[in-house]
């Protein structure tokens, strides 16, 4: 990989660290956080070594990090992680209001859910500035600094103040909203001139890409903008705004799910949940508003009362992970959830068949993957969705290639994924027809829509993702000190 030839000390700064200690009643317990960012940058990080920057949230995390800084692994270190502490006002102004009730809404044009406020605005924009302190002050010249999403969105210009040496990398996961639906934000200004801080923007997709372009068009009318490039000229500086779509590693996959193990796991599956002749489908999500849970239910319903010959042959698994319950919006959600279920099964179960189960928990990966694997459709009904690993992770999973994905077409994986069903998780007579219609594929026809779907991954990975942002960040940094 080109990044082996890096010279520059890789910095990496997210939210979330990569690694939570927990105490517990007999001791201290270290939880991995499974998430894509995380399973790239980890092993990365632990070849090349470096250090990341992160909100120490666990219970036992001053414990295991003396003087902030928590060795990766504890014994014999490859990296180290930096632990930024923050106090319960700081979390509450800085994640839960001003990012997860304000960006994220907003960022899914879910404008009506969307609250601001000055004064988490100006939490949210100390945290950051805490966040660039915490680096400036710790690491090394000449670092290649790759910062996450939309809880940093005013981190790069925060670091860039304090050094210039640095070259910084800004990833957006989520959707950016375009121009009129931002302006609602009363930061919309400061966000945009955070974020110009950096030397490198990526998002999603090329419509991400030039609906920031557009914002900064509009905001900052004096400034050079080449489009088809994706530069923009700011305060002397060119900054590089691409697409960068994240991907999943599709070689770990296959062969976690063809171990002797989770293939076994993957055939008690089917065994447990079906009986002759059903069909498993299955989804998984945050249990997040913007996943599309509820429309998702209302399509089965409509599925099951249009198409009644599928009653009693289809089992659909449903795993709904709790997530961000400190915000009402999604305590309100997850119950929802669990009455609309509880109708749908009252209204359609007949004798010892039900058609919705649920878990309610997160399925440790390895489990996940063979949930994948052993599942014959995949429903991703996303309202917005920055990318959507686990449609991704479904095709990916899919060894047998049995399967058929049907994903929502607002989300950015369907921009690559276009041998999956399109479906528009806002029309629900639609959603239940593709659905009739993806059950009554032949065979070869799931077979090859799988097939073309997993060579696009296998052309674009995970690791391509983190080897396309860094060596664009490595030729603007090299220029960038010469010049
Ligand atoms: C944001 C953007 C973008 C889920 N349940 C379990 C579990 N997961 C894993 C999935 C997948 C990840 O979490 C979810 O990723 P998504 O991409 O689907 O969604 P967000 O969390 O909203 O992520 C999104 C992403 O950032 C990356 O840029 O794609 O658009 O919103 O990997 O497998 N993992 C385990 N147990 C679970 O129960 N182990």
């Amino acid at each position: 990989m080109a990044l082996a030839r890096m010279t520059r000390p890789l910095v990496v700064v997210t939210n979330r660290e990569p690694y939570v200690d927990e105490r517990t009643k007999t001791g201290i317990r270290t939880v991995q956080r499974a998430g894509g960012v995380v399973s790239a940058l980890d092993p990365l990080l632990r070849e090349l070594g470096g250090d990341w920057v992160a909100w120490g949230s666990g219970s036992a995390d001053r414990l295991t990090a003396p003087n902030g800084i928590r060795p990766v692994p504890l014994k014999n270190p490859k990296y180290r992680l930096h632990r930024v502490y923050l106090t319960p006002e700081e979390v509450q102004g800085y994640y839960n209001r001003y990012a997860n009730q304000g960006l994220w809404p907003l960022s899914h044009l879910l404008i009506e859910r969307a609250r601001f406020s000055r004064q988490a605005w100006s939490t949210y924009r100390a945290v950051n500035q805490k966040f660039a302190r915490r680096v400036a002050r710790e690491m090394p010249n000449n670092a290649l600094v790759f910062s996450h999403d939309y809880q940093l969105a005013v981190f790069p210009s925060a670091l860039r103040q304090l050094r210039s040496d640095m070259a910084i990398a800004h990833f957006w996961h989520i959707p950016w909203p375009v121009y009129p639906v931002l302006k609602l934000c009363p930061q919309y200004q400061e966000l945009l001139r955070g974020m110009l801080g950096a030397d490198v923007l990526g998002f999603q997709t090329l419509d991400d890409a030039q609906a920031f372009m557009d914002s900064v068009a509009h905001t900052f009318r004096h400034v050079a903008i080449d489009r088809s490039r994706g530069e923009i000229a700011w305060q002397g500086r060119t900054i590089e705004v691409k697409a960068f779509p994240i991907s999943v590693d599709i070689e770990a996959i296959e062969s976690l799910v063809r171990s002797p193990r989770i293939s076994r796991w993957a055939q008690g599956i089917r065994r447990h949940l079906l009986a002759p002749g059903q069909r498993l489908g299955i989804s998984v999500d945050r249990a997040d508003y913007t996943k599309g849970i509820i429309p998702r239910l209302e399509a089965l319903r409509e599925f099951f009362r249009r198409y009644p010959q599928h009653l009693g042959r289809i089992v659909f698994l449903q795993v709904v992970v709790p997530t961000r319950s400190e915000v009402h919006a999604y305590r309100l959600l997850y119950r929802q959830v669990e009455e609309e279920t509880r109708r749908i099964n009252e209204e359609f179960s007949q004798g010892t068949w039900k058609p919705l189960i649920t878990i309610r928990r997160s399925i440790d990966r390895p489990r996940l993957m063979g949930l994948f694997r052993a599942a014959d459709f995949a429903l991703v009904s996303s309202l917005f969705d920055g990318m959507n690993l686990v449609a991704k992770e479904f095709v990916s999973a899919q060894v047998d290639r049995r399967g058929v994905l049907l994903l929502s077409e607002t989300t950015g994986a369907a921009q690559e994924l276009s041998q999956a069903l399109p479906i528009n998780p806002w029309d629900p007579e639609g959603f239940a027809e593709t659905l009739d219609q993806a059950l009554s594929l032949t065979p070869e026809e799931r077979a090859e829509r799988l097939a073309a779907m997993q060579a696009h991954l296998h052309a674009h990975t995970l690791y391509d993702w983190v080897s396309d942002i860094l060596t664009t960040l490595d030729t603007v940094a090299g220029s960038y000190v010469e010049s």
